[in-house]
């Protein structure tokens, strides 16, 4: 899939929508869910153009890769979720339900979470 340039977080990271920020660094931005679903929300993506996971294994540097797992585990210290326990789900393609068309991991927390997903109806 090509990657949109006008997806809503390749406009958050130009500058041309705000979000709240959690984090950042050279390579990544960590900031608030908009529809938060526990009490911490934090979306982590690469500030590189990748479209998913499989995208950004393939064409990420090994620093942008390195930084971007990083980051994830600074953004749940940060947010104090770290010690009681926090889920971190990168929702990748249909089945997979991935509304934004860029690569993003999502880091909740701050309350019991229950099992991982659903069974099937
Ligand atoms: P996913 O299904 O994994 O692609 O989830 C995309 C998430 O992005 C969803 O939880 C809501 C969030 N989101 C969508 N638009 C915005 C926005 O403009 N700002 C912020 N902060 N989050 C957004």
């Amino acid at each position: 899939m090509a990657y949109d340039q006008n997806n809503i977080f390749a406009r958050i990271l130009r500058g041309d929508l705000p979000c709240k920020k959690a984090f950042e660094n050279e390579h990544v931005l960590a900031f608030h869910d908009i529809r938060p679903l526990a009490p911490v929300h934090v979306l982590v993506i690469p500030k590189g153009a990748y479209t998913s996971l499989d995208d950004f294994h393939e064409k990420a540097s090994e620093a942008e890769q390195a930084a971007l797992m990083k980051a994830i585990g600074q953004v749940a210290r940060q947010a104090g979720v770290a010690a009681g326990g926090y889920r971190v789900i990168a929702n990748t393609g249909g089945d997979g339900h991935q509304e934004v068309p860029h690569l993003h991991f999502h880091v909740l927390g701050g309350r019991p979470l229950g099992r991982m997903i659903g069974r099937p109806e």
